[in-house]
């Protein structure tokens, strides 16, 4: 098999078994308890969805179907063709993520033509819809309202109004998700193109999707396009629980189609402590500099110490910082940082956020309500978009939300192949709870 379809059709029997043959033989096994203050405060760390494509551990960070992100630069194709030679391709990943497989390259370049040709398949009302919508609405918003007017084309839609049986529900499910991976890149390029410029996308389908989205933003520099890719790489998933992914999952749970489901994980990504921290980020740090060039002072050490204190005595989030899961630097960060050492040194915000790095944990620490002081990847992803000129902070989650359709969807398929149940889980009254805590 060498197909992405056909690689991913062959793995499904098995897959079921397995599943099958562990809920026979260990379905009544106890694997965690759940407090009040776990229902109370997010269901942090209940342990309650089935996720393939991804693992984040506390210290460790995130695994990609087992690999790390730098055993994913190491293993994955890339543009050259040569693994290590650079970022890895967005559709190394997106052939890892579905079939937890390191793709040759020739299986890489398949699925890129694929997806180039896929591209077509957005519904021309689309467009035209994007260019109606006033420029001052957020470009988050405007994705939305993309992927949902693409729905039209929906094939798992169509399938399932004629009667498709369940146990072939995969099969469509996985020509949506295609689709949409392949269609999102024209919905964000044109949102960008008409709020920041001309209107205009130009495609470039001699080159990987990365480089032609690139192109479609308006951007020609090989080394922005690496920063694409590995931007596009990191960003796609981060296990099931966070609210995007968990979102995609929920909303596919009651046979929505995948491009509903995922339009609704953008809602969910769109929100400032979750995908907008990116955007968030920016701003923190041009009220800083703003601050701090009005009262004649330098940015550095001390006053970005200062301007943290200030955040936290108005009772803000100092955004980039934090986690739900990780109680280490997010290795999203790392790369990045890395990323920035490697092509841009000497950038002024680059090392602006250095040195925010060097003092934030410190900060957090003594603040004392954090559980996690380190940064995030949100953190660290504005300043290298601002190198390249890439400004419209407005619109940095829209990036995200590229990246983010292709854990999310690829985890959507295998929720389909293996027939995962409509997600419902239990809620209770706080009379209900406090007439328990009484008797408990
Ligand atoms: N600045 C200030 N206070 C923070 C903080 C931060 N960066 N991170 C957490 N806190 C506060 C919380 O608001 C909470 O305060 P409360 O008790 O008054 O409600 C307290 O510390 C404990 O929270 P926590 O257990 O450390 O975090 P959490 O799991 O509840 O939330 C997150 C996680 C990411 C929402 C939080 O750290 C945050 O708001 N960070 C800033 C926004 C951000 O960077 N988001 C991006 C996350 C990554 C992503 O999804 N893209």
């Amino acid at each position: 098999a060498s197909t992405l379809a056909e690689t991913l059709e062959s793995q499904v029997p098995a897959k079921r078994l397995a599943l099958a043959e562990l809920k026979k033989n260990h379905g009544s096994k106890v694997i965690g308890k759940v407090t009040i203050d776990q229902l109370i405060g997010g269901a942090r760390g209940v342990k309650c969805m089935l996720w393939e494509t991804s693992n984040l551990d506390a210290e460790e960070g995130i695994r990609f179907r087992g690999l790390t992100i730098p055993e994913c630069q190491q293993v994955l194709p890339t543009f050259s063709g040569k693994a290590g030679d650079g970022e890895p391709l967005l559709e190394s990943i997106i052939w890892l993520l579905l079939t937890s497989e390191v793709p040759t390259k020739a299986q890489v370049d398949g699925l890129t033509a694929e997806l180039h040709e896929r591209s077509s398949k957005l519904p021309k009302h689309v467009v035209p819809l994007l260019n109606s919508l006033p420029r001052d609405m957020h470009p988050m918003t405007q994705f939305s309202i993309g992927l949902n007017a693409a729905q039209t084309a929906s094939v798992f839609a169509k399938a399932y109004a004629d009667g498709v049986p369940k146990n072939e529900y995969h099969k469509f499910a996985l020509e949506d998700i295609l689709n949409v991976f392949a269609v999102i890149p024209e919905i964000a390029a044109t949102i960008y193109r008409n709020v920041y410029f001309d209107g205009i996308v130009k495609k470039d389908q001699t080159l990987d999707y990365s480089g032609n989205f690139c192109r479609m933003l308006g951007y020609d520099d090989p080394s922005f396009d690496e920063l694409m890719r590995l931007y596009l790489c990191i960003h796609t998933d981060h296990e099931g629980g966070n609210a995007s992914a968990h979102t995609t999952h929920l909303v596919g749970s009651t046979l929505s189609d995948p491009y509903l489901s995922y339009a609704a994980g953008l809602n969910a990504l769109a929100g400032p402590l979750h995908g907008l921290a990116n955007q968030e980020v920016l701003k923190w740090i041009q009220a800083l500099q703003e601050k701090f060039a009005k009262e004649g002072k330098e940015v550095n050490a001390d006053t970005i110490t200062e301007f943290a204190w200030e955040t936290l005595n108005a009772k803000k989030v100092v955004p980039g910082y934090g986690h739900a899961v990780l109680r280490k630097t997010d290795p999203r960060y790392t790369c990045q940082r890395e990323f920035g050492l490697k092509h841009m040194p000497d950038d002024p915000l680059f090392k602006i956020v250095d040195t925010i790095y060097s003092v934030m944990p410190g900060v957090l620490k003594e603040h004392g309500k954090v559980a996690n002081p380190y940064p995030n990847v949100d953190s660290h992803s504005g300043v290298l978009l601002w190198h390249y000129g890439f400004t419209q902070y407005q619109y940095y989650t829209v990036l995200f939300g590229v990246s983010r359709a292709v854990g999310g969807l690829s985890q959507l398929y295998w929720d389909r192949a293996l027939g995962l149940a409509l997600e419902r889980p239990k809620s209770h009254t706080p009379e209900w709870l406090e007439n328990f805590a009484k008797n408990n």
